[in-house]
């Protein structure tokens, strides 16, 4: 590993132990805590309302090795700040350093090749850490370590899920999965848009997911780390099927939320709840996505998740508009979505690429479709991630010129707002912005920014994607890195009842916050009502300081792409002649 790499880790481990008090005064500096990659752009925020002059120092000789001048100062309205932009992309040699606008420092970072290789594990660790039905043992979990919750071997049917061939509290099995977030619940169509994300990144840079190994139970199989864990959550998946018809249930959880308790002492019955049109096609996506990725490793699972992806589309296909609302008494996340015509282009997409049979999509129709960015109730986005990944390799009607012109489209978009933002970010164009997740939701214009790249080879779309992990990890209006156990402001007391309850300073890491919101449904305490600033870390947030696997996941596919691309580049160049 590179000596710098190992430097951010310590850093975060040192600022963390060293406990940061929560009054601390927010920083007129912000800046990505963890760092930048030798070639890459670096620029940090300043809260000024004149042009100033910074120096970037190191922090080991106090020396200064780079010194400039900010932008001209602009209003970002979702914070209600004046800030102007410090460009020091040019400094380029590795170290680890910190910024200085008048007298006051900015948190440490470092410059190094493969800066973020410890988060883009920690991502996928999160996972691990949120397995039901297991234990996590100390070789694996360090000091989160806990015995096993949730079996899930003794779940009921649900009076809104019986059927003729499953009555009203038939026992199913239906262990294994990840929590959901903050609680220890089960959801499908939230499940679902996780797994294809971190499916979607292994298949898009399986050079980079084939040697990370990530210290998780099975590490050393045969088997890449990352589809190990997402197996994790397909077994459960699958079992959320029901054989006699191909229908699938939207949810497994209790009947009301769990207090702040740990996995092993949730002991409240659980049930499978109805059936939906939105689950049935969310699952039918996956496990043809899943048929892809596995086929290689494992062809007798391929094919098990692709019959199980055909019968759940043909259930889907009968039962249209079966829109899922909790039943009374069950009080648990919903996860409605009134519309699921995303969700079936989505699964007809993933299907026809899996199976290269025209039936499932007509492109000549499909081509009309829009884009935007992905989140649970809008899946369109994926169809068209996939169908751009795939645009060489499809059958004679698609059309690979018009599935680009889609996605650099939409990345147009995107990269247009990056270079408009006072915060120099593709997010904060409207306050709708800043909706619950709305860190999900960045992370979200960075996997299509990424696609944009890969489609165009421009440093641009590539440069606004790192500006999502720049805003992140720092570059934000709160000073937080939102990152859990990363960056020398994190998140200390997520929403995130593992966290809560197991005694451990540290919360579990590697978990992105909700992040700012002005919603503030929790009705906690906040330090401003400025959408971009509405944002507390405090366990009473919840519509703030959650985790949740669907805002995780774009994370893993983002920073993982971005170390990935990354290496080849260095890879590359280091094929050349270098100056010294
Ligand atoms: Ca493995
Ligand atoms: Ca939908
Ligand atoms: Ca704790």
């Amino acid at each position: 590993m590179n000596r710098f790499a190992v430097l951010a880790t310590l850093i975060a481990t040192l600022t963390l132990g060293i406990g940061l008090s929560k009054s601390q005064a927010q920083s007129n500096i912000r800046v990505n805590q963890i760092g930048f990659y030798p070639k890459s752009e670096k620029i940090a925020v300043i809260v000024t309302d004149a042009i100033s002059t910074f120096d970037v120092i190191d922090t080991e000789t106090e020396v200064v090795v780079h010194s400039g001048t900010t932008s001209t100062p602009k209003i970002w309205t979702f914070s209600g700040e004046t800030v102007a932009q410090a460009d020091f992309s040019s400094l380029e040699v590795p170290g680890q350093y910190k910024i200085r606008v008048n007298n006051e420092d900015s948190y440490p970072f470092v410059i190094s090749n493969r800066v973020h290789a410890e988060l883009s594990k920690a991502a996928i660790k999160a996972f691990y850490f949120n397995r039901v039905s297991t234990a996590l043992t100390a070789d694996h979990a360090g000091q989160w370590a806990r015995p096993a919750g949730h079996p899930d071997t003794n779940v009921r049917i649900h009076s809104s899920a019986a059927s003729v061939a499953r009555p009203t509290g038939t026992v199913i099995s239906s262990p294994k999965g990840w929590y959901d977030a903050g609680d220890f619940n089960k959801y499908i169509v939230n499940s679902g848009i996780s797994t294809y994300t971190l499916l979607a990144a292994f298949e898009h840079f399986p050079d980079f997911y084939r040697t990370l190994s990530l210290n998780i139970p099975e590490s050393g199989n045969d088997i890449p780390d990352l589809l190990d864990e997402i197996r994790w959550n397909l077994d459960w998946m699958l079992t959320m099927q029901d054989p006699n018809d191909g229908g699938v249930y939207h949810k497994l959880t209790t009947l009301n939320f769990a207090g702040i308790i740990m996995p092993h002492q949730g002991t409240a019955q659980r049930y499978v709840v109805a059936k939906s049109t939105a689950a049935a096609l969310n699952f039918s996506a996956v496990m043809s996505t899943a048929a892809r990725v596995y086929a290689e490793f494992d062809p007798d699972f391929a094919q098990q998740c692709l019959d199980a992806a055909v019968s759940a589309w043909e259930w889907a296909r009968i039962n249209r508009s079966v829109y899922f609302r909790n039943p009374t008494g069950v009080n648990t996340g919903e996860y409605g979505d009134g519309n699921v015509s995303d969700e079936f282009d989505w699964a007809a997409a993933e299907l026809y690429i899996t199976t290269k049979n025209d039936e499932y999509l007509n492109f000549r129709t499909f081509r009309n479709k829009g884009v935007g960015v992905p989140a649970w109730p809008y899946v369109l986005p994926l169809a068209w991630v996939s169908l751009s990944h795939h645009r060489n390799d499809l059958t004679e009607s698609a059309e690979p010129t018009a599935i680009e012109n889609k996605i650099t489209n939409q990345g147009y978009i995107l990269r247009a707002h990056y270079l408009n933002s006072a915060y120099r970010v593709s997010k904060g164009q409207s306050n709708g912005d800043f909706v619950w997740g709305s860190n999900g939701g960045v992370a979200n214009h960075g996997l299509m920014l990424i696609q944009a790249y890969r489609v165009t080879g421009e440093e641009s779309y590539l440069n606004a994607a790192m500006a999502v992990l720049d805003y992140l990890l720092g570059r934000n209006a709160t000073g937080y890195s939102f990152v859990t156990g990363f960056g020398s402001k994190p998140p200390m007391f997520p929403h995130h009842r593992v966290s809560a309850a197991d005694n451990i300073v540290d919360p579990v890491p590697g978990f992105v916050v909700g992040g700012p919101h002005s919603g503030q449904q929790d009705g906690c305490t906040y330090p401003s009502n400025l959408p971009a600033k509405s944002y507390v870390d405090d366990w009473c947030s919840y519509a703030t300081n959650e985790v949740a696997i669907n805002w995780n996941a774009p994370l893993v596919y983002l920073v993982g792409a971005i170390e990935s691309i990354i290496a080849e580049k260095t890879n590359t160049s280091s094929a050349q002649p270098q100056e010294i």
